[in-house]
This record gives structure tokens, C-alpha cells and sequence, in this order.
């Protein structure tokens, strides 16, 4: 019989699943915070083997929240490895638990600074940026740009359907950056004017593949026509250690009621509304994915992940995944 899992911990799968909690930084950061208090708050027996049992309960229930931020594994992933850490001391196990979640969530915020630093000396003078959905890195590049004086004026999409450009928007605000709020359908009538988009990822893939919000592979490829440049901050752990196995990123898809209302469904009951979440923009699209070891051409993703996620790739071939 495992100990229940803590109401704060399931709140804050839930917070995930409704997308209280958004953004695959947030995300990766909140996964890692559940398992500190999933471990801070276990009341079972103190001996190593429940304990494990227990925290991958835990760990289910968190990465069943949403499938395609990779960050959300890859924390989890992070924080499991001390789980697994050998020892039969309860104590010391316990706490490598506790630290090796408070260093995740410490080293996720290091890492959007250190991508605001770098990703700022890409934007030019006098620069027009375009964005798209909610990123906490795009949002950081942008507004550490716009201190250095480059940044003239920013274009947030509003992002149909959950309309988390709001959010970008009210930061970009909130941060004092001139910002003008558009529909996602003006991406290709504004872009003439923009000079570089900024926006964030989801996943990566080893072939450098962006996944990012709906609608993010139309606003590159409107960039790509007009050749305005399309940089992507993203942190190391949004690179995908699964796509070195051949495993396709899932794309979620979410409720109809988010594109429609249920009224609107009801009556008219014969028509299927698809709502898919991600989409996926191929590395010829992309010119630099601004990341806190370096800014690297999507073709190097590879790179990436094998210096900074060879322990997950090591552990998903030996798991057979
Ligand atoms: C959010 C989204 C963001 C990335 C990067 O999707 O697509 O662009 O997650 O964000 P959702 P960040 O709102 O469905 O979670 O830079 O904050 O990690």
C-alpha cells in the first residue's frame, strides 16, 4: 500500500493539465517543485524501496499532465535520478531528492537569464520583433533587448485559441516595452514591417525541428518569405532526448469548447472542430535557437543534446523506450 499522494501535489498536476500552470519552462519548473513537496510531505514507511515506488506514482501523475513540452519529462527525468541514486539511508535519499529538485528549478531560472544575455545581442538596432504565444525566455530576450535601448516596437499575436499572446502582451507592458496587439491572421500583413521574430519552444528535436505553440510554423514561414531572421530561446532541457530513439514529439490536442462554444457545438452537432496545440517548424526556417550554453544553428541540436542530456538518452535506450 504507497502513501497518497499530497493534495499540493496533485493541485499542482491539475494547475498542468488546465493550464493554470503554461509554458514548457513553468511547466518543467512546477514538475520539479511537486516532486520536492511529494518527498518533503511522504508519510510511508522510511525505507528506500516504498520510497521509490511512491515518487515514480508521483512522477506518472505528473508527466500524464500534457504530452508535448519535453521539458516536463525531462525535469522529471532530472529529479528521478536522485530518486534512484544508490543508498539504503532513507535520510540521505531523501534529501538528494529535495536537492536535486531545488537545483533544477535554480538552473531553469539561471538558464533564462543567461538566454536573455545572449539572445539580446542578436536583436539589432531600432528593431521591430514580432512573437508569438506566451515564452517566458522570448519574453526575456525581447524586454533585455528593449533595456539595451534595440527595440523599438514589438507585434504580439494573440494566439487563438487559449490567447496567451494577452499575456505576453500585458508583460511586455509591464516591463515598459511599446507592444501591439495583433490577430494571428496579421502575421503575414505586418511582416514586411518586422525586422526578427522571437519566440520560444516546447521541444526540439536531434534534427533541430522547433515544436511550439499552434501557429508558430506560420509565422515562420511568413518570416522566411519576407527573410526576416526567426530566433527561438529555448533552454537546454527543451531538447528532446526521445527523438535520438526515431520517437515522434506528440502534438496535443486539446477541447473543441476552447475554438467554439459548447452552445455553438450543440447546435450543430454534425461538425467535427479539430483543436491541435503545437506544430512543428523544420530547422530551415529557423536561423538560431538562443540557448544558456550558446547560440547554436537548429542543425546542432544533436550537440546539445548529446553534451547536455547524454544521461537521459543513456537512460532511455537502456529503458528501451
Ligand atoms: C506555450 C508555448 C511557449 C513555450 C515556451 O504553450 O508554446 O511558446 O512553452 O515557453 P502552452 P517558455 O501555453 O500551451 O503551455 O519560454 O515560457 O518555456
Amino acid at each position: 500500500e504507497l502513501s497518497t499522494i499530497p493534495q499540493e501535489v496533485l493541485d499542482i498536476a491539475e494547475g498542468i493539465r488546465s493550464m493554470r500552470i503554461r509554458g514548457a519552462g513553468k511547466i518543467a519548473r512546477s514538475a520539479a517543485e511537486a516532486l520536492r513537496i511529494a518527498a518533503e510531505k511522504y508519510q510511508g514507511e522510511r525505507e528506500p524501496s516504498v520510497f521509490r515506488r511512491y515518487m515514480a506514482k508521483v512522477a506518472d501523475t505528473l508527466i500524464e499532465t500534457r504530452p508535448t513540452a519535453v521539458s516536463l519529462p525531462n525535469a522529471v527525468m532530472y529529479v528521478m535520478q536522485a530518486v534512484f541514486q544508490q543508498t539504503s539511508d532513507f535520510d540521505e535519499l531523501k534529501k538528494g531528492v529535495i536537492d536535486a529538485a531545488n537545483r533544477f528549478i535554480e538552473d531553469s531560472l539561471n538558464a533564462v537569464k543567461r538566454i536573455a544575455e545572449f539572445g539580446s545581442k542578436r536583436i539589432r538596432e531600432n528593431s521591430v520583433i514580432l512573437t508569438h504565444c506566451h515564452s517566458t525566455a522570448a519574453v526575456s530576450v525581447i524586454t533585455e533587448a528593449y533595456r539595451q535601448g534595440r527595440v523599438v516596437k514589438v507585434y504580439s499575436t494573440e494566439t487563438r485559441p487559449f490567447y496567451q499572446g494577452r499575456i505576453t502582451t500585458r508583460q511586455l507592458l509591464e516591463n515598459g516595452v511599446p507592444v501591439v496587439q495583433i490577430p494571428d491572421s496579421a502575421v503575414r500583413y505586418i511582416m514586411h514591417e518586422v525586422d526578427q521574430v522571437v519566440i520560444g519552444a516546447d521541444t526540439i528535436t536531434s534534427n533541430g525541428a522547433v515544436v511550439n505553440k499552434i501557429g508558430t510554423s506560420q509565422v515562420a514561414l511568413a518570416a522566411h518569405e519576407a527573410r526576416v531572421r526567426v530566433f527561438v530561446a529555448a533552454e537546454t532541457y527543451k531538447f528532446s532526448p526521445m527523438t535520438v530513439i526515431g520517437e515522434l514529439v506528440p502534438i496535443e490536442f486539446r477541447d473543441p469548447t476552447e475554438v467554439v462554444p459548447q452552445e455553438w457545438l450543440e447546435k450543430h452537432k454534425n461538425v467535427r472542430v479539430l483543436n491541435p496545440s503545437f506544430d512543428v517548424t523544420p530547422p530551415e526556417y529557423v536561423d538560431a535557437i538562443i540557448t544558456e550554453v550558446g547560440v547554436i544553428p537548429p542543425q546542432a541540436a544533436i550537440m546539445i543534446l548529446t553534451e547536455r542530456l547524454g544521461w537521459a538518452i543513456d537512460k532511455i535506450k537502456q529503458a528501451g523506450l
